[in-house]
């Protein structure tokens, strides 16, 4: 096979549609894909961010940034605190604890910790400092309103899905007191609470006066329907979304086989509404580290082409945690168009595993799938995110491109463009119709 060079790269002659702005090496066409990347704006269709109308439940400062989740555990590997002696101690003296370990005492390698790095640096804060009081300064003297519209700014976010749970006390206070939402923001009705633990679910079905009960007779499969019915009318939801375990069965002889069954499908297919399938997760891995301590696990994918097989009349956004996963979920996705794989979830979006799978799915399915989502669940997040997220779909792109301009197609800009619209929020927003 000839090795091409560079300069055998250029096409000096015109190419069918390609104009003077297009790219005609390699050099030019990395500049044009990095400026195109830049410059897209992201419609983030995963994240466990809240608009400003739900008061305290939007996080965001220094100390909700050293308490992720993510930092926590990774605090335990380098410290000797007890998981019980760091949970009784105030969120302040966690965060001043995770910043002398992870920070201080140690390099910041990992991709959360990076994440801070970069978020303190983007705001001209000492990214060396020995304590946390410059920054918590620093934020203390924001205004939240304008915070946020400058970190949108900065990540260039225009529209953000939520993660919204129709059984939790301070959500419902806030979507049943009638506030406009800020448009940017928009529900995903969030069903872990039915699905995964549907005997504790039942009370809180039954304080919104809907009569369910635990055995899943015909009026609980009706009242839960309606419960729905009337949430999905009230939050207008992006689409339905479950986390679920990495031995996830469909069909599935079980309590959540049947809700996913005669509740869930039939509830999309009437309001047309996608849903979204996260699976891999083993919650409480490590039961002493709360939401720090969840795991994974590998999956059986034939599950998601049976129920794409059986439900042609649903869609189905769907993320797998395991990496050994990726490779056959764009596999089911060339044989079902109502499946639209989504993210490099969690454990997933680190910089060598996400060029990995960014890849593959280009190779794969072309621009025929959503990247990536943030899962941010402090809004400053949303910076490094997006920005460690835009280089590697960059790279991931340009090498795609590099290929065709090989091949002997020039990529011509506007065609650059479209794909990046496409790949940042067009594929979705005409997933879900928005
Ligand atoms: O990524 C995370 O923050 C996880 O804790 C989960 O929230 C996961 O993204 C989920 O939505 O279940
Ligand atoms: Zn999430």
């Amino acid at each position: 096979m000839t090795n091409l060079t560079t300069k055998q790269l250029e096409y000096p002659i015109s190419q069918d549609g390609a104009g003077s702005g297009d790219a005609r090496d390699v050099h030019e066409l990395r500049k044009q894909v990095d400026e195109i990347l830049q410059k897209t704006p992201v419609f983030d269709l995963h994240t466990h961010l809240f608009a400003p109308e739900f008061g305290e439940l939007n996080l965001w400062g220094i100390d909700e940034l050293l308490n992720y989740h993510y930092l926590i555990a990774e605090m335990f590997r380098f410290s000797s605190i007890t998981p019980s002696e760091f949970w009784a101690l105030e969120k302040t003296k966690q965060s001043d604890l995770i910043w002398q370990t992870l920070f201080v005492e140690n390099t910041p390698l990992s991709e959360a910790t990076r994440g801070v790095v970069s978020v303190l640096n983007t705001f001209g804060l000492d990214t060396r400092a020995k304590d946390l009081r410059e920054s918590r300064e620093f934020f203390a003297a924001q205004n939240p309103a304008d915070f946020i519209e400058r970190v949108l700014k900065i990540a260039n976010v225009t529209d953000i899905g939520m993660t919204n749970d129709p059984l939790d006390e301070a959500e419902i206070k806030v979507w049943k007191s009638g506030a406009k939402i800020d448009s940017r923001f928009h529900a995903a009705l969030r069903l872990d609470r039915i699905l995964n633990g549907w005997t504790d679910a039942v009370p809180l079905l039954q304080k919104q006066n809907y009569e369910v009960s635990a055995n899943l007779d015909a009026t609980t499969i009706g009242e839960t329907r309606r419960f729905l019915d009337d949430w999905i009318q009230l939050m207008n939801p992006l689409y339905l979304g479950v986390s679920l375990p990495d031995d996830f069965a469909y069909p599935e002889e079980s309590i959540r086989g049947k809700l996913i069954k005669e509740v869930v499908l039939p509830t999309c297919k009437e309001h047309g509404i996608s849903l979204s399938l996260m699976i891999g997760v083993r919650r409480r891995v490590n039961p002493a580290l709360k939401l720090a301590g969840d795991g994974l696990g590998r999956t059986d994918v034939s599950v998601v082409a049976r129920i794409c097989e059986e439900n042609p009349d649903v869609k189905f956004l769907v993320t797998f945690l395991s990496r050994e996963n990726q490779h056959e979920l764009c596999v089911v996705a060339r044989k079902f168009a109502n499946l639209m794989p989504f993210g490099c979830w969690w454990f997933l979006n680190n910089a060598s595993i996400v060029a990995e799978i960014t890849r593959e799915r280009f190779e794969l399915l072309g621009t025929s799938f959503i990247p990536q989502h943030s899962d941010a669940r402090i809004f400053d997040q949303l910076i490094y995110k997006w920005n460690h997220s835009r280089q590697l779909i960059a790279d991931a792109l340009f090498k795609s491109y590099k290929g065709l301009l090989e091949d002997g197609r020039i990529v011509t800009g506007k065609e650059i463009e479209c794909d990046a619209a496409k790949l940042f929020s067009g594929n979705f927003r005409s997933w879900v119709a928005k």
